[in-house]
């Protein structure tokens, strides 16, 4: 009867949510990403979904409803699984399959997954079910709820992408990860946070001034509310706070990285260190100008190996055999591949687009430190590496610059969202780590050079036509793109390019990278003239940069 009554219930209430007839909609890179206008059933069926995963692991499951670093008038919706990661890919197909079911097929569709994954409908379900800023995440969080509704759901109201992950992981480590609230989240990272830069030496307050672009989004609400945990020890100057300016218009982390310059509303000093996030502040970048008014930016490659260069230092000198590895992108900056690997002798992963999969290659080493160069990632230590590093951190027969290694290394764990990328996670970890190290953004800067580089974007009539291998570096369709892009490269200098077709927005990007910026950019060029003849480009041919 109960399983009745829920199914009655699904009908009742999706009939308030229809589908657009003929609407077809794909999970993506992160989740469904499209106009906000389009996403009111796709929403309603991730609370029904979101509950069914919750049955099915007999655990708190995430929905966050946001487009990140998709415009104001986008909106999306991206599953948050038990330990706080993506979810799983059999789940993004049901994800998808439910979504696309039409309005008489819905019950069908969703009995089909009950079926399929033999989900026990008695059993209790839990659902978290966060949104960021965007005037359409209020009526759009309300139909995940109504989905979740016949059933259990906590709604977190306005928080970042990450802290929803951080709370789901944990509600379902029942508090061993830390506390399932806002007060938790803050307390746990800010008390790391002064603990680990208690071990900087002569801080000016100089140095402990930072400014931070909020893409006038989510991350500038919380950034405000964890000020007051960090008791001064960092001072953070807020702009695009969302008082005047638009989400993500002109700013914010995904801005400054494909723009290669400053986000609007900044007010920079020369030499002065600036921080972006992105619309649902999981991504972070750095970036400064110097003297002579040149704009230097330090993506997710640069934070990568200032973060690497720290753990394997303290491994080294704390003695510690464990095994670290970087996780990269085809977009990862070819001079920062080959500093990670000839320099500093570390593995380095290439992983597909999309965090999920860069997670997942990371959970494969004692250590892992994963980043988009987008500025999207965070670091992942195995139970058994910080066992390891809690032991010796203990034990009493070590000492000097043994112990002070191990102690930092336990200090850095509780600053690090392992959950997912986290920009304020990131933002405290990278200005303890600079703060510990003496050293100026300058000098982070200075630890090898970026190639120059170029991104662009596509239009095609379909996307889909473009199919990739090799972590996206090689297109195997259309059939002559890549032999195209072969020959384009090898008339430039240190030159490599990709394309490949966008998770969250309808376009195929283009990145090439060389030993000028003219011929990045010219390269660049070049290769989205042969993906416009060959995959089928619409709305005219790209122009020259
Ligand atoms: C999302 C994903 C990222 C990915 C980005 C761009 O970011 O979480 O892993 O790099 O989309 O993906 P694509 O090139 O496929 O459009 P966010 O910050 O928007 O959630």
């Amino acid at each position: 009867l109960n399983r009745m009554v829920q199914f009655q219930e699904v009908t009742k209430q999706s009939a308030l949510h229809p589908k657009p007839a003929g609407l077809v909609l794909q999970y993506g890179t992160a989740g469904f990403r499209t106009n906000a206008k389009l996403l009111d059933h796709i929403m309603f069926r991730m609370g029904l979904l979101a509950t069914l995963r919750s049955k099915k692991t007999k655990a708190t499951i995430g929905v966050m409803v946001t487009a990140s670093h998709n415009p104001e008038e986008d909106n999306g919706v991206k599953l948050v699984d038990p330990m706080g990661e993506m979810v799983t890919p059999t789940w993004e197909v049901y994800a998808t399959q439910l979504a696309n079911a039409e309005q008489d097929d819905l019950l069908a569709s969703l009995k089909d997954i009950i079926e399929k994954e033999s989900i026990n409908m008695s059993q209790e379900a839990n659902v978290f079910v966060g949104k960021d800023t965007r005037s359409s995440s209020v009526s759009l969080s309300k139909a995940v709820l109504d989905g979740v509704s016949a059933l259990a759901g906590h709604n977190y109201g306005l928080v970042t992408t990450p802290q929803l992950h951080y709370m789901v992981c944990c509600q379902n480590t029942q508090g061993e990860y830390g506390e399932a609230t806002m007060k938790g989240y803050y307390t746990k990272l800010s008390q790391a946070f002064i603990q680990l830069t208690k071990n900087a030496s002569n801080c000016t307050d100089d140095q402990k001034h930072l400014s931070v672009d909020g893409a006038n989004g989510i991350g500038a609400l919380k950034v405000r509310e964890m000020e007051s945990h960090l008791k001064k020890e960092l001072h953070i100057s807020l702009f695009n706070d969302g008082s005047t300016g638009k989400l993500n218009h002109q700013c914010g982390a995904d801005f400054v990285k494909v723009q290669q310059k400053p986000p609007t509303g900044a007010t920079m000093n020369s030499g002065e260190r600036c921080c972006s996030f992105d619309g649902d502040a999981d991504r972070i970048v750095y970036y400064y100008t110097d003297s002579e008014g040149r704009f230097h930016l330090l993506d997710g490659d640069k934070v990568a190996t200032l973060i690497s260069t720290f753990l394997k230092e303290l491994l080294t000198q704390a003695g510690l055999d464990l095994e670290m590895a970087v996780v990269q992108t085809a977009y990862a900056n070819g001079s920062s591949t080959n500093y990670l690997e000839d320099t500093m002798k570390v593995t380095v992963r290439c992983t597909k687009t999309g965090v999920k999969h860069l997670h997942h290659a990371a959970q494969e080493f004692d250590i892992g430190v994963y980043f988009e160069a987008n500025g999207h990632g965070t670091v992942l230590f195995s139970k058994a590496a910080e066992e390891k590093i809690q032991r010796l951190a203990e034990d009493s027969s070590v000492a000097n610059e043994r112990k002070r290694a191990a102690l930092l290394l336990r200090s850095t764990i509780p600053v690090i969202n392992q959950t997912v990328g986290d920009a304020i996670s990131d933002m405290l970890l990278i200005e303890a780590i600079l703060a510990i190290k003496g050293m100026t953004i300058q000098q982070w800067d200075a630890i090898y050079s970026d190639l120059p580089n170029r991104q662009l974007k596509v239009k095609v009539a379909d996307r889909r036509v473009i199919d990739t291998a090799d972590a996206e570096r090689r297109a195997v369709s259309p059939k002559g793109l890549q032999e195209a892009i072969d020959s384009l490269v090898r008339k430039y200098r240190e030159a490599r390019s990709f394309v490949r077709p966008s998770g969250t927005e309808d376009v195929v990007r283009v990145y090439a990278e060389a030993e000028t910026q003219e011929s990045a950019d010219s390269l660049a060029h070049e290769v989205s003239l042969a993906v416009y003849r060959l995959a089928g480009g619409v709305g005219g041919e790209p122009e020259p940069l």
